[in-house]
């Protein structure tokens, strides 16, 4: 699949906005830093539509876009910075559970996570969630292209066991290589027609 066009749609940072039409979507969500806007715009093939940063940021809100007029990518607010409090999981929890438990036409999340590090607990409960709640959902091991690529497997599978998930589940990506672009667009080219 090929996106032709992407469009900066609307920033949502109350739960009455989120969207309802009738267009599918697919969710990003991961840790602040972890390349999540990265991935959005290299996916996209344009550099600034979801703004990057070395600082993690603080508005929790979720940011919409449009995707060859056809379905969505939906960016959720980031979560955990090495201090995080319980008042700022809760309140980032609060928005992220109303969203995924409420999108009728939430195709797939994409949780990320970096590929040199070990999952946090954060990215545990996230898995947990979606396990409990049976909602789809695929692993992006983002920025491999700071391991040497026969590191690659090894860091997928430690990934995997500290989820507790299958292997099959974690797709490698780069946002500078674009290792990983193609599979990514494909499975959503699939997603997007079931
Ligand atoms: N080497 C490398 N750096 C990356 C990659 N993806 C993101 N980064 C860097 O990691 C930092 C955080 O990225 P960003 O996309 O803003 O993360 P977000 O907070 O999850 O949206 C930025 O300095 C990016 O340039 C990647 O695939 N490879
Ligand atoms: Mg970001």
């Amino acid at each position: 699949m090929k996106i032709l066009s992407a469009k900066y749609l609307t920033s949502v940072v109350d739960e009455k906005n989120i969207l309802n039409d009738d267009l599918v979507e697919f969710a990003f969500v991961g840790r602040s830093n972890v390349g999540k806007s990265s991935l959005i715009n290299s996916l996209t093939g344009r550099k600034n539509l979801a703004k990057t940063s070395s600082t993690p940021g603080l508005t929790k809100m979720i940011n919409y876009f449009l995707i060859n007029n056809k379905f969505k990518f939906v960016d959720l607010p980031g979560y955990g910075y090495a201090k995080t409090g319980q008042h700022h999981i809760a309140n980032w929890a609060g928005l992220m559970e109303k969203y995924l438990l409420n999108s009728q036409l939430l195709k797939t999340v994409f949780v990320l996570i970096d590929c040199r590090h070990t999952p946090t607990e954060l990215d545990k409960m996230m898995i947990e969630f979606l396990n409990h709640y049976q909602i789809p959902y695929i692993i992006i091991a983002t920025k491999v292209d700071k391991l040497a690529k026969s590191k690659i497997p090894q860091s997928l599978s430690k990934i995997a066991k500290a989820l507790s998930t299958r292997k099959e589940l974690i797709f490698p990506y780069s946002s500078e290589t674009m290792l990983g672009k193609e599979e990514i667009l494909n499975y959503i080219e699939n997603s997007v027609e079931t």
